[in-house]
């Protein structure tokens, strides 16, 4: 019996040694200590031995199951750690490789006029609103001050849906700050950005889409002094504080005093070039004091309440920022063109 398990010790611990894997380990341990097992079957045979010998044996068995359990517990920690540091091995990474360079893309210079703009008047305390494209034509004009008969209205002009006139391509973003005053309370401090339309043949300086931002003011006591000072203050913060401005009188159906305003020519300073052909100053924009039809049109006191409103192409404003020749450039949309943004 002594030789047998001798046998089985030596037997055993070369099966663990040549288990190559957690599998394998484990049949090792079912044919050796399982319940049906050698280790067990030799047991089974102490009956037959001497009172002397017994105990000899059984505490050489123990021992053999000891030293076994032992063995197999290190054999499977060393095939785990052998799994582990294949799987790293085999998962590693270079992080050194170069990587797949991504094209990067960059904002439109007419959606970056657009957004400085936008910060500039949020940090005077405006909020942004937005309306339809396709608007009725009583928002578009009637509301605006501007009736019927009116040659902003003419068939020539403006993208109508229908016959009768009544739905169209807004022209202007002034049917949004109508929808404002009469949705919103007062006071209001909204600028409208957006598309417009108008049958415009294509040229440098035309396009039958282009894009407008319009500021509205309402409030008590606001005056054309209000304007002067909120439109400078834009100007100045946009172009540098540095340029002189001009307001001219002029004519809007919805304003009444109405005014463009011009910017001494960021280019040349007033001295004449090409940029200003010659003038010095640059045309920017147009405003004026919302006329009292408009204000009461939407529901607002006049004896209580004034305000101003303003206009301006954007793309105008965009290809002065970036020296543009040609708004064509800017729908056209020649990634060549835009990279130099
Ligand atoms: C301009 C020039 C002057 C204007 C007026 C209004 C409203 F809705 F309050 F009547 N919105 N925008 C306005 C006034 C727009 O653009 C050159």
């Amino acid at each position: 019996m002594e030789e047998k398990l001798r046998q089985l010790r030596e037997n055993s611990l070369q099966a663990i040694r040549d288990a190559g894997a957690l599998e394998a380990l484990e049949n090792v341990r079912v044919k050796y200590l399982g319940k049906k097992g050698e280790l067990t079957a030799v047991l089974k045979q102490m009956g037959g031995l001497s009172a002397e010998e017994r105990p000899r044996m059984g505490q050489m068995a123990n021992s053999i199951r000891e030293e076994l359990t032992e063995a197999l517990e290190n054999a499977r920690e060393t095939l785990r750690e052998k799994a582990l540091e294949a799987r790293l091995a085999a998962e590693r990474l270079d992080v050194t490789i170069p990587g797949t360079p991504v094209p990067i893309g960059r904002q439109h210079p007419l959606t970056r006029v657009i957004s400085e703009f936008s910060e500039i008047a949020i940090g005077m305390g405006f909020t942004i609103a937005e309306g339809p494209e396709v608007e009725l034509a009583s928002y578009n004009f009637d509301k605006l001050n501007t009736a019927e008969g009116h040659p902003a209205r003419d068939r020539q002009d403006t993208f109508y849906f229908d016959d009768d006139d009544q739905v169209l391509l807004r022209t202007q973003t002034s049917p949004i700050q109508i929808h404002v005053m009469e949705t919103q309370s007062l006071p209001i401090r909204v600028i409208a950005p957006g598309r417009v339309y108008r049958k415009d043949e294509v040229d440098a300086t035309h396009s039958p889409m282009f894009h407008q931002i319009e500021g509205l003011v309402v409030d008590e006591g606001i005056t054309f002094a209000d304007l002067k000072g909120t439109l400078n203050d834009l100007v100045h913060r946009l172009y540098g504080s540095d340029l002189r401005t001009r307001f001219r009188p002029h004519h809007f159906p919805f304003t009444e005093p109405s005014c463009e305003m011009d910017v001494e020519c960021f280019k040349c300073h007033g001295a004449g070039c090409p940029v200003c052909k010659g003038e010095g100053w640059v045309e920017l924009l147009g405003g004026g004091m919302v006329h009292p039809k408009v204000l009461s049109g939407c529901g607002i006191d006049t004896e209580k309440y004034s305000g101003f409103a303003f206009g301006f192409g954007s793309d105008r404003l965009a290809m002065f920022r970036f020296n543009i020749s040609d708004l064509r450039l800017l729908f056209e949309n020649d990634v060549r063109f835009l990279e130099q943004f």
